[in-house]
């Protein structure tokens, strides 16, 4: 017997005019039938079938009203001849027709969705009828092999129990979901994958200050990172968001004329030469330098003047490129002869932000006035008060510092001739997790977490630092209880990702 031949296909030029009129007939929702009535009588010389409007569709180059479904008719053909199968037993049973309509009725449940996001696609067929081989699904679904290869895919069976009068009917439903990447790739012009969401900044009019004095207030070590699960690539934050909001809460409510980053802000285990970096760690640098990035600008709306202080931590980075490719060492835009493409204020964009970046690290320093400087700091003794006390031997000036995440002060009054003179030497301690996530020697480490506002005259004058400490996202600071506030917490899981 002779095979009955396929009518005779032009071949229909697709050019960039006829995608958009398609484009535009099926946005304004019609159907594909529809559209080949109309486009068949536009272009006598073409013979438009939905399967080549479904083709074009499938190779992603028309966009459509998603609310249409893909191939409804053949769906429900389908139905139609299974489930009188399936619902053998049901017929004899009085409710089985307006049962059968309820199913029929049940869209959700059945039936396959196509998504194409660029280069990549996602087949998801839902059905009572579990395909044989994955060509069989390919070819049920319009999917083009010619185009797409299927890079894996997952199949689940399940069942699902009805209830007939006094009788329960059980059916098997299927669910094949398929990750196709394109054969050929087009140029797409947005990425395709996107890690992170951009970060709409609105800047807030600054309040008038409380108080007359010149105020600072110092954010010790954040620690910025993350840690990615091998299980479903979420981000497990080293810093602390609640602690990073008391801060943020802080300077709202003091307004301080400066803010001083103290150093350390970024963890950047990636970028470590020192110790082993676990997979753990890989491709966490963006996300960690967007979200710091967050916080600077939350925090720049509530200063005048706002310092980063060069930590060790931060200068993993200029190591890193030293010693792995030196060719990136000092690398310049030929158009921006001033900025440095592969460094911490670059990544930060410190610069348009005004924030001013004191390093190199351990020499970056910070005067607050004559008297007091502020620095990341290199010595760590173990034991509260340790450190600080330690420092005081060598102090010819009172010091803030970070670096060792403990809430520190000690004091030391020297004669020389002429008068008497006191030093202190105050580490506000962190305001990373203090839980064992940030990677240390070890996980129980004696830390604390707090910041500090200080207080102060310009010149050779007074200072007055004020500590305060942060219990879980809560502060007891000026008479009242600062807490996080979840809005920001859910925002930023929301959005760093
Ligand atoms: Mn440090």
């Amino acid at each position: 017997m002779a095979k009955t031949k396929k009518p005779h296909r032009h071949y229909i030029k697709w050019t960039d005019e006829l995608k958009e009129e398609v484009s535009n007939l099926l946005e304004r929702g019609y159907t594909y039938p529809k559209c080949c009535e109309i486009l068949n009588r536009r272009y006598p010389e073409y013979n438009f079938t939905l399967e080549s409007i479904r083709s074009q569709k499938r190779s992603g180059t028309l966009s459509v009203n998603p609310r249409i479904p893909l191939s409804p008719s053949k769906y429900r053909r389908k139905k139609q001849v299974l489930e009188p199968n399936l619902l053998d037993e049901g017929k004899k049973n009085p409710y089985y027709q307006s049962t059968t309509k309820d199913i029929e009725d049940d869209d959700e449940a059945s039936g396959h969705n196509f998504e194409t996001h660029g280069n990549y696609a996602i087949l998801d067929y839902r059905g009572e009828d579990n395909p044989a081989t994955l060509d069989d699904l390919l070819a049920s679904c319009d999917v083009d092999t010619e185009i797409w290869d299927v890079e894996r895919y997952v199949v689940n069976k399940w069942e699902v129990a009805m209830k007939m009068g006094e009788t329960i009917v059980h059916r098997p439903l299927f669910q094949v979901k398929a990750w196709l990447v394109r054969k050929l790739p087009v140029v797409v012009e947005f990425p395709t994958i996107k890690t992170i969401r951009p970060i709409v900044y609105k800047p807030k009019p600054r309040k008038a200050k409380k108080c007359k004095d010149r105020t600072a207030l110092i954010i010790p070590d954040a620690q910025v990172g993350f840690r990615k699960s091998f299980d479903d690539g979420s981000l497990d934050p080293f810093h602390d968001r609640k602690a990073l909001d008391i801060c943020l809460q802080m300077a709202e409510k003091h307004q301080p004329d400066e803010i001083i980053l103290l150093g350390d802000m970024l963890d950047l285990p990636e970028w470590s030469d020192k110790f082993m970096i676990s997979p753990e760690f890989y491709w966490t640098t963006q996300p960690s330098i967007n979200e710091l990035y967050w916080w600077i600008k939350e925090l720049r709306q509530y200063c005048e003047k706002m310092i980063y202080i060069e930590g060790n931590h931060e200068l993993r980075m200029a190591k890193a490129v030293v010693k792995n490719i030196v060719a990136a060492y000092n690398l310049k835009p030929a158009n921006e002869p001033e900025r440095q493409v592969l460094t911490v204020p670059t990544l930060l964009a410190l610069d348009e932000l005004g924030v001013e970046y004191c390093g190199p690290y351990p020499d970056g320093e910070y005067w607050i006035n004559d008297n007091l400087r502020v620095h990341h700091g290199q010595l760590a003794r173990k034991g509260g008060g340790k450190t600080a006390s330690a420092m005081l031997n060598d102090a010819r000036n009172s010091e803030i510092i970070g670096h060792i995440h403990r809430h520190e002060m000690a004091q030391r009054t020297v004669h020389p001739r002429g008068g008497i003179k006191t030093y202190v030497v105050y580490s506000p301690g962190t305001v990373a997790r203090i839980d064992g996530v940030v990677p240390a020697y070890q996980t129980r480490n004696d830390w604390q977490q707090g910041l500090a506002l200080v207080h102060y005259q310009e010149g050779n004058g007074l200072f007055q630092i004020v500590p305060y400490n942060i219990h879980d996202g809560v502060c007891m600071a000026d008479g009242e209880v600062i807490k996080a506030r979840k809005t920001i917490l859910s925002h930023l899981e929301k959005t760093i990702k």
